[in-house]
């Protein structure tokens, strides 16, 4: 890698694909596949066959919605309901819709870092169920825990789905589930899905599908740079790589560099050399056990009070308090 002087950075996805691409052993952060085309490629894995994640989650909101719903109202006093990473909101529509038949008062806050998705959430939304009372923020989680915790009051609920944290490394999810401590009251609940161990096969078909969509979803984060930044990535150059370590219950996904080659991005001033064979690290998926999640809430201050499994035991929701 060469370059004559520090860019000044316009944004944090400049300045962390300078960072990622500037050190041993290269990384790229996940948290910038997400835009337009990438939203639609999350979407599309989501209805694959192998991304079973969805479906879980899915049956587990479908099947438990009374519940879930119950322990949401609590005393029947309005509450507010906040989705990190809100999406399409297509799972979170089934308890939405159950909330409203039941005539429980909330409103909803879904906060998304694309503007893009929110946009098609809200739409969708005063289509399908116009009763909700929607109010979205766009920004990363970690900005917005803190308008949640500035949020006075209603009761809150945080949605936390699809298995989202586990694109965090454990200590940057304790540092996220103590930010979410910090923003609730004793009464609020958070509501998280965390993708459980199971067959290392059934993990790494999830993440590698033969129609390539995967592939494409990890490579667009090369697209955007290509976009965004004046990059001339060959994405052809790449091949995309999962691991998965049952030990650790950690997936790992990488693009992998097929020929030594050298990449130019423009508004960096930078010029990226990659060794034959060369990674670039771009995502973890972290899976769960009961045990690990019980440290992770200790090591947060939070408890777990209850959780609800589809019936392989494949994925789980946990609720959590203070
Ligand atoms: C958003 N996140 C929880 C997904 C996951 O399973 O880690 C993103 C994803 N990456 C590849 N496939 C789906």
């Amino acid at each position: 890698m060469q370059n004559k002087n520090t860019p000044v950075f316009t944004s944090a996805f400049e300045q962390e694909v300078f960072e990622g691409l500037t050190t041993f052993p290269k990384h790229l952060s996940s948290k910038y596949f997400y835009d337009e085309v990438g939203d639609k490629l999350f979407q599309d894995i989501m209805a694959m066959p192998e991304y079973y994640l969805t479906n879980c989650e899915f049956d587990i909101l479908e099947n438990h919605k009374e519940e879930i719903a119950s322990l949401f109202a609590q005393n029947g006093d309005p509450f507010s309901l906040f989705e990190l990473g809100a999406g399409d909101g297509k799972k979170t529509k089934i308890l939405l819709q159950h909330l409203v038949d039941k005539s429980i008062a909330f409103d909803y806050r879904p906060i998304d870092i694309s503007q893009n998705a929110l946009d098609q959430l809200e739409a969708s939304l005063k289509l399908e169920i116009p009763q909700v009372s929607i109010n979205t923020l766009q920004g990363t989680y970690f900005d917005t825990l803190r308008d949640i915790g500035e949020t006075n009051g209603r009761r809150k609920v945080i949605l936390f789905l699809g298995s989202n944290i586990g694109n965090l490394l454990h200590p940057q999810a304790v540092e996220f589930l103590i930010n979410m401590r910090d923003a609730i009251h004793e009464d609020d609940l958070i509501f998280m899905g965390l993708d459980q161990k199971k067959n290392p096969q059934t993990i790494l078909d999830a993440y590698n599908d033969k129609a390539g969509i995967t592939e494409a979803f990890n490579k667009n984060i090369l697209s955007r740079i290509n976009k965004e930044m004046g990059g001339d990535f060959n994405l052809d150059n790449f091949l995309h790589w999962e691991v998965y370590d049952p030990e650790t219950g950690t997936a790992k996904s990488y693009l992998v560099s097929k020929v030594e080659q050298t990449v130019h991005i423009e508004s960096l001033d930078l010029e990226v050399r990659l060794k034959r064979w060369e990674t670039i690290h771009t995502e973890i998926s972290q899976k769960y056990d009961d045990e690990v999640v019980e440290w992770l809430a200790e090591k947060s201050g939070l408890q777990v009070v209850t959780s609800f499994s589809d019936p392989e035991e494949y994925f789980k929701n946990y609720v959590l308090k203070k």
